[in-house]
C-alpha cells in the first residue's frame, strides 16, 4: 500500500523544494539537506520522481530544476492541504474499487479524513449493484473515510454535501454547466459527468464510518466508451475541448468537501440543502422516477429536510421518494 511511510514524504518535500524554487535550480545538497537524506540518495529519489510523471532537468553545476508535473500529482496534493480530509491519502495504480478499500480500512481503525485514491479500477463501483467505468490515467476515483455523529438515515446528506462541494469546484475551475441530478448524479445537461456512492456502517441509531465515493470524468474519452454508455456520460474534456490537469480538481475538492462537511457537522442539514436546491436541474421539472419496481411521475417540487425527492403527482398527492433514478421528462 502506498501510504504516507517516510519515503513518502521524502518525496512531498522534494517535489515542494522544487516548486518554490521553480524556474531555477535547486543543488542537489540543498535537496538532501530539506528532505534529510544523503547526497546519493537525491538521486535515486529524482530518478523515482521522473517515474512519476515529473520533468526534472538534472545539471551537474546547478542541481535539478522541475519543468512539469504529472496531470496527477499526489505529492503536490498532500502539499497543498492541510486540513482533517486528506492528512492521510492511500494512492493505489489500480485497485478494485477505492469505495471497497476504503470501507475495509475504516472497518480496521482508519482515521476520519483518510483519503484513497485511484488511478483506474477493476470494479468500480455505482449504486445498485452497478458499474462505474474507471479507465486509467483520465479520471478522478476518490473516496473519503468520514465519522459523523449523526443517525444512519441521514446519510443522504452526505451524498448531497458532496455532490454540493463537487459541483461547486467544477463550476469554479471550469466554465462548464454543470448541475446535480437527485440524488447523485453531476450532471451536463442530460449527460453523467460524476457519481457519488456513499457508504455506511452503522449500528441502530448512529453511523459508524461512512465512505463518500465520488468519480468525475475528467479527461474521459466518450468515443471509446461502450455502445450504452457512450449516449449518457461526459466528460471535463469532452465538454471544454481540451485535456485538463487533474491535480487541481482533487485537491480543490478535498477542501470543499472539508468546508461542507463542518458546516454540516456545525451549522445542520439546512445550509446544505439550501446550496444542494441551488445547485440541482431537478427541482422544478417534470421527471419520472424509477424506484425498484414502482415507477412515479410528476412534479419534482423539492427535498425535504431528509434529503428525500418530493414529488407531486397528477392526483395532486405529494409522494416522498427515498431512491431511485430519475429522468427529467420536460
Ligand atoms: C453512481 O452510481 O453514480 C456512483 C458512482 C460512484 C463512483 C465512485 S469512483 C470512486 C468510488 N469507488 C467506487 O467503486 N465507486 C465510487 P449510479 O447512480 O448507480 O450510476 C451508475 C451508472 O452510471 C451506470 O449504470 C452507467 O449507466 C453509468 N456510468 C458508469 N460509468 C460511468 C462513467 N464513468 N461516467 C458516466 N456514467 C457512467
Amino acid at each position: 500500500m502506498a501510504g504516507k511511510g517516510l519515503g513518502e514524504m521524502d518525496n512531498e518535500s522534494i517535489v515542494r523544494l522544487l516548486q518554490e524554487k521553480k524556474p531555477d535550480f535547486v543543488s542537489g545538497e540543498e535537496i538532501a539537506h530539506t528532505a534529510g537524506v544523503s547526497r546519493a540518495a537525491v538521486w535515486k529519489k529524482i530518478n523515482l520522481l521522473r517515474k512519476k510523471g515529473y520533468i526534472i532537468k538534472g545539471s551537474p553545476a546547478l542541481g535539478y530544476r522541475l519543468t512539469e508535473s504529472p496531470d496527477l500529482s499526489i505529492e503536490e496534493i498532500k502539499n497543498s492541504l492541510s486540513g482533517h480530509i486528506g492528512r492521510e491519502i492511500f494512492f493505489f495504480e489500480c485497485i478494485s474499487s477505492t469505495n471497497t478499500a476504503a470501507m475495509e480500512l475504516a472497518s480496521n481503525g482508519a482515521a476520519e479524513g483518510t483519503v484513497i485514491m485511484a488511478d483506474a479500477q477493476t470494479t468500480g463501483k455505482g449504486r445498485l449493484g452497478r458499474t462505474w467505468l474507471s479507465p486509467a490515467g483520465q479520471n478522478l476515483y476518490i473516496s473519503i473515510i468520514l465519522k459523523p455523529l449523526i443517525a444512519p438515515r441521514d446519510a443522504t446528506m452526505l451524498t448531497l454535501m458532496s455532490a454540493v462541494a463537487c459541483t461547486s469546484v467544477i463550476k469554479n475551475i471550469t466554465s462548464v454547466p454543470v448541475s446535480i441530478k437527485w440524488p447523485n448524479d453531476i450532471m451536463v445537461s442530460q449527460r453523467k459527468l460524476g457519481g457519488i456512492l456513499t457508504e455506511i456502517k452503522a449500528d441502530i441509531d448512529r453511523i459508524l464510518y461512512a465512505v463518500v465515493g465520488i468519480g468525475i470524468n475528467i479527461n474521459l474519452e466518450i468515443d471509446a466508451l461502450p455502445d450504452n454508455i457512450r449516449p449518457i456520460a461526459t466528460s471535463i474534456k469532452h465538454e471544454t475541448g481540451s485535456v485538463q490537469p487533474r491535480t487541481p480538481f482533487v485537491i480543490e475538492i478535498l477542501k470543499e468537501m472539508e468546508r461542507w462537511y463542518n458546516i454540516l457537522l456545525t451549522a445542520g442539514k439546512a445550509p446544505v440543502i439550501h446550496e444542494w436546491l441551488k445547485l440541482s436541474s431537478t427541482i422544478g421539472r417534470t421527471v419520472k422516477v424509477t424506484a425498484g419496481n414502482n415507477i412515479f411521475k410528476g412534479l419534482a417540487e423539492s427535498i425535504d429536510d431528509d434529503g428525500m425527492l418530493m414529488l407531486r403527482m397528477t392526483d395532486n398527492s405529494l409522494q416522498r421518494i427515498s431512491a431511485g433514478d430519475v429522468t427529467i421528462l420536460r
